[in-house]
């Protein structure tokens, strides 16, 4: 019995990785941005691997408001709730949605769209090759934060998106390495109406084959942040994929 649990597990990951050594989109990040973008590329039948470093998708999510288990969306944004069947009650002008069901029903959808997402893994850097990005170098999460010296992999990638949220951490990375005239400029205090809108404004290819969405496009530009509004994270998410399909159609 030992055994055979073992052999599963280790044949099925086989399978599995080399299956997704090559895709359309690497994904770094499964908050609401990165999980909505999933959703819609996948819909369209792309490949699309998403890296999420800690164990549990859902990003900024889980903790609602400071603790207290809700989240809120506006009225254009609530369709992208809706249509992964969560729950919401309107109170004055926005929609309120719990906090825990909304990353498990995003995350439902995106898988359930063909996407995979594989956690424990983290993006620490990008293959470019002339002037391009072509995928993604990988770790496990938890030899990085054991601080060991461990060569990581690579996966390759039509398209990679940061969804890394405020960090922006995958530009940084990209910009520092790759010593290139791109400021990140880190994002501004609360501003929840205009950091709403400049998320769409921001949500862009900011590089060959390299996309920002959700809070990662506000901290590159400069945007904002909204607190626990999310409606931009989706929308961004949505748009993200929109223009990626235009890119690879
Ligand atoms: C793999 C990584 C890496 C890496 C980070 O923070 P997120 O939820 O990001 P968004 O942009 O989808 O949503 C932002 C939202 O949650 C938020 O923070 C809001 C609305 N804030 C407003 C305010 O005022 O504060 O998710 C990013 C995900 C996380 O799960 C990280 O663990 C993961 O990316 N991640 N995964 N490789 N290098 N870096």
């Amino acid at each position: 019995m030992e055994v055979n649990i073992t052999k599963a597990i280790i044949k099925k990951s086989l399978d599995m990785w080399l299956n997704n050594l090559e895709v359309d989109v690497v994904i770094a990040g499964a908050g609401p941005s990165g999980l909505t973008c999933a959703r819609y590329l996948a819909k369209e039948g792309l490949k699309v691997v998403v890296f999420e470093r800690h164990l549990f998708f859902g990003g900024g999510t889980w903790g609602g408001g400071m603790g207290f288990p809700y989240i809120t969306v506006e009225e254009e944004a609530k369709h992208l709730l809706e249509e992964v069947g969560v729950k919401l009650e309107k109170i004055d002008n926005l929609y309120v949605a719990d906090s825990v069901e909304v990353p498990a029903k995003l995350a439902t959808a995106a898988i359930d769209s063909g996407a995979k997402i594989l956690t424990g893994v983290v993006v620490e850097d990008l293959i470019v090759r002339e002037n391009k990005v072509n995928g993604v170098v990988i770790n496990s999460y938890a030899i990085e934060k054991a601080g060991l010296h461990v060569d990581p992999l690579a996966v390759k990638s039509k398209v990679v998106v940061d969804a890394t949220g405020h960090d922006a951490y995958v530009t940084n990375i990209l910009v520092k390495k790759n010593k290139l005239d791109i400021k990140v400029e880190g994002e501004r205090s609360m501003w929840a109406e205009k950091g709403e809108k400049q998320l769409l404004e921001n949500t862009k290819e900011i590089y060959p084959n390299f996309f920002v969405c959700g809070m990662a496009a506000n901290a590159v530009f400069g945007g904002y942040r909204m607190g626990a509004v999310f409606g931009g994270m989706y929308l961004s998410g949505k748009l993200c994929a929109e223009k990626i399909i235009e890119k690879l159609k």
